[in-house]
């Protein structure tokens, strides 16, 4: 198994987590983002995954792309141990948490959209950053909500780890790196605090890969 990853990338910090959750070996392919215009639009890559982001994984031959997918994937082809809950309306609230944040948080924020924010669009780093935090606090406020209701003051949903959770520490680290202050969502900051101890999380964090800087 092959991961094209950047330390820094959210989306490939939760593949990360999850092949440790599944205890699978992995080769790491570092892709930098900014490197020579950007490791991941050179035609080696994109030849491979037109789409040009990273994390894509490699397996069996095949090559899968979006984070969520791949973690679909590894779900069904590697289901123990499972990051969805056994009730099918629990497996639901599980895939809501996640896509809160990888479809209404996370696309507005990763870096082709702060850099058109930039140029052509001529918004200053003040208007960027407000661009930034409003997304972030905007989907954090109500997954707080939900992790309230659904949490065991560890998990976001229920008593065991699931692929909400595998998605909510890698968009905290994106927050932090903007300091925002995550005291005004308690119960989210509760279960990070919780989570980041976790070796498959720890073990996956930005710092501690290959081609972190
Ligand atoms: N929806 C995709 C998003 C992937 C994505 O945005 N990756 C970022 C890094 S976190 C990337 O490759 N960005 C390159 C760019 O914006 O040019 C997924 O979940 O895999």
């Amino acid at each position: 198994m092959k991961l094209y990853s950047f330390f820094r990338s959210s989306a490939a910090y939760r593949v990360r987590i999850a092949l440790n959750l599944k205890g699978l070996q992995y080769e790491y392919v570092a892709k930098h983002l900014a490197r020579n215009g950007g490791e991941h639009r050179l035609a080696d890559y994109l030849a491979l995954n037109p789409q040009g982001f990273v994390p894509a994984l490699e397996h069996e031959g095949s090559l899968i792309t979006q984070s969520v997918a791949i973690i679909e994937y590894l779900e069904e082809a590697f289901p123990s141990p499972s990051l969805l809950p056994t009730r099918a309306i629990d497996r639901a609230s599980v895939r809501a948490m996640s896509q809160l944040i990888a479809c209404d948080i996370h696309p507005l924020n990763n870096l082709r959209v702060l850099n058109y924010l930039k140029a052509p669009l001529t918004q200053n780093s003040e208007a960027i950053t407000e661009w930034y935090k409003h997304w972030i606090d905007e989907g954090f406020t109500a997954l707080e909500k939900l992790i309230a209701k659904h949490s065991d003051g560890r998990h976001c949903f229920g008593d065991a780890v699931t692929m909400a959770d595998v998605l909510l520490v890698p968009q905290v680290a994106n927050s932090r790196r903007y300091q925002m202050d995550l005291g005004r969502y308690p119960a989210l900051q509760k279960v990070t605090t919780h989570l980041e101890t976790l070796p498959a999380f720890f073990g996956a964090r930005p710092e501690a890969q290959p081609d972190a800087e």
